[in-house]
């Protein structure tokens, strides 16, 4: 087998479903293989953030690795917010570029896509990778691939592996998984203690459940963990959609001074808030009510533990939750919690439409026909995704960068197979929108609410005097039908409905609903966000 047949079956081993990918000249070479070996499917794109933004939704969505490859230089560097974005939010994406041939490196020419050395590129993902290889030496390259690779999954973050062009059809052996690292019991064993003690006393424990819990396959566990327990179960802003389809004594999500009271009370009156697999963010923890002092919560995130003052070091998410599973035994009687109820009952009429009510038209639908995994953009949208049953949710609710929603949903269907509800901002949409013309070589079918309000309106609640926000309106529901879908604009909500009725209805073809809302018109969500925040600002 030659070097890249052996990154492929590796990649597959550890996980990996498919790949997407951009190629150039420096990745012609090995995207061959990819094409003609067959071990993965490759799922090509437009341009490389939707590369990025596609293989973070993939591996978000199927608790595995995602894989994006791109060529070196102009490809790499344009993935670079991505990647930074997966980083952030512990995704762990597989970047993999072409590069120079060890040969043509040192001809005495500068060579194109070259930025300043030819190691920059590498110098720059070192800053947003966890682990970076360059297979530039067949006989080492199982044992760098099982490296990088059992470091992705270990940390849950991105790794770079750069394949110079004249290395790909080097004889390579097979790479052997990396045996798993050991875990110190003992010290496992004193934090179980500590964590179950602390909790035992605290008169309102609650469990912030975070992203990390999906990332590591624990969401069945900690559901079964925190019913063992009796405690509530949250989570945070970017958590949101975890837990969805686990019996788990689920509350709603904590946003603080944008939330609903009684979820935000229970968190900020704990006194035993354990933060399980928890970013700690400002989107989560800068927008509370009251304060929360960090030091009195217990904080398992990144492989470490923290209570109060002190830190163990090393006690992977797994085995924590496993090691608590084991003490805990079982449930004493049934625990349950009051469930968030959700706007529906759209009403039917010639009104214009409002973020809200988008949410309750979605919410009714989803009561008709079942729920879709959704994938959102930032923006509006993202909060009225708040205001929508709780269901499979991809975005970027942390590193809030825009340009996820289309290539993230892209993500959720090639890997998933399942058709994903698509929520995004006109000003998003006008950055990856175009990604959506991939769809009809690959049969996917996504239903897109596209949220118009001819507005950059997030940046406008914070700077309404400035004209810059107003965009003007392009119409995007004539452009879906050449990219092979189906376009249609509403602006009334019996419109809205008739248009999601119409949408799911009808497969194979992507649906994209141009939904115009008036400037200004926020989300219950957004609007108490904006009024929260300015109010603590004022403080
Ligand atoms: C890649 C900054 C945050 S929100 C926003 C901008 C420009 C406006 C979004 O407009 P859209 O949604 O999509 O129409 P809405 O609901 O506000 O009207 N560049 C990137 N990411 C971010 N976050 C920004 C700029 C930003
Ligand atoms: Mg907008």
């Amino acid at each position: 087998m030659n070097l890249v047949e052996s990154l492929l079956h590796a990649l597959k081993e550890h996980g990996a479903r498919q790949i997407f990918g951009l190629p150039g000249d420096f990745a012609l070479p090995y995207f061959r293989i990819i094409e003609e070996s067959g071990i993965l499917p490759l799922y090509t794109l437009s341009h490389e953030p939707g590369i990025g933004f596609a293989a973070d939704a993939a591996a978000r969505m199927s608790c595995g690795l995602g894989v994006a490859a791109v060529t070196y230089g102009a490809g790499a560097l344009n993935m670079v917010n991505a990647v930074a974005a997966a980083y952030a939010e512990k995704s762990p994406v597989v970047v993999l570029s072409g590069g120079p041939g060890k040969r043509e490196s040192n001809c005495g020419l500068l060579l194109h896509h070259q930025a300043k050395t030819l190691d920059s590129q590498l110098e720059i993902y070192r800053e947003i990778t966890c682990d970076q290889v360059r297979l530039d030496d067949a006989a080492r390259a199982p044992t760098d691939i099982a490296r990088v690779l059992a470091s992705c999954l270990r940390h849950s973050e991105p790794v770079y592996i750069e394949i110079p062009r004249d290395m790909v059809q080097e004889p390579c052996e097979p790479v052997v998984r990396a045996a798993p690292r050991p875990v110190d019991t003992d010290a496992l064993e004193a934090c179980v203690d500590e964590i179950l003690a602390r909790l035992e006393v605290a008169k309102s424990p609650v469990l912030m459940a975070g992203v990390e819990v999906r990332r590591y396959g624990l969401e069945e566990k900690v559901a079964e963990l925190s019913r063992h327990l009796g405690v509530p179960v949250v989570t945070g802003f970017m958590g949101r959609g975890l837990l969805t389809d686990c019996d788990a004594p689920l509350v709603g999500t904590y946003m603080g001074v944008a939330g609903l009271p009684e979820v935000t009370q229970l968190v900020e009156n704990s006194d035993g808030l354990f933060l399980l697999g928890e970013i700690i963010s400002d989107t989560n923890f800068a927008v509370s009510e009251k304060r929360i002092d960090l030091r009195k919560t217990i904080q398992a995130h990144n492989g470490r533990v923290t209570l109060g003052y002190h830190t163990y070091a090393d006690i992977p998410l797994a085995a924590l939750v496993d090691g608590m599973l084991q003490r805990v035994g079982k449930a004493q009687a049934s625990f349950t919690v009051a469930k968030q109820i959700y706007p529906k009952g759209l009403i039917c009429d010639d009104e214009t439409i409002t973020p809200t009510d988008i949410a309750k038209a979605v919410n009714d639908l989803f009561a008709r026909h079942g729920r879709l995994p959704i994938a959102s953009d930032m923006g509006d949208c993202l909060f009225t995704a708040m205001e929508i049953e709780q269901t499979a949710l991809v975005a970027p609710g942390y590193y809030a960068t825009m340009g996820y929603g289309v290539p993230g949903g892209l993500g959720i269907q090639a890997t998933s197979g399942q058709r994903p509800l698509i929520l995004v901002g006109d000003g998003a949409f006008q950055m990856t929108g175009w990604e959506l013309g991939n769809c009809r070589r690959y049969g996917w079918d996504p239903i897109v609410l596209l949220f118009n309000n001819a507005s950059w309106e997030m940046l406008r609640t914070f700077q309404p005097e400035s004209g810059f926000n107003d965009l003007g309106h392009w119409g995007f529901a004539e452009m879906a039908g050449p990219l092979g879908g189906d376009g249609v604009r509403v602006k009334t909500r019996a419109e809205l409905q008739l248009a999601l009725e119409k949408a799911v209805a009808t497969r194979g073809r992507f649906q994209l609903i141009e939904i115009a809302i008036p400037r200004g018109v926020l989300s219950d969500t957004l609007a108490r966000f904006v009024a929260g925040v300015k109010r603590i600002s004022a403080k």
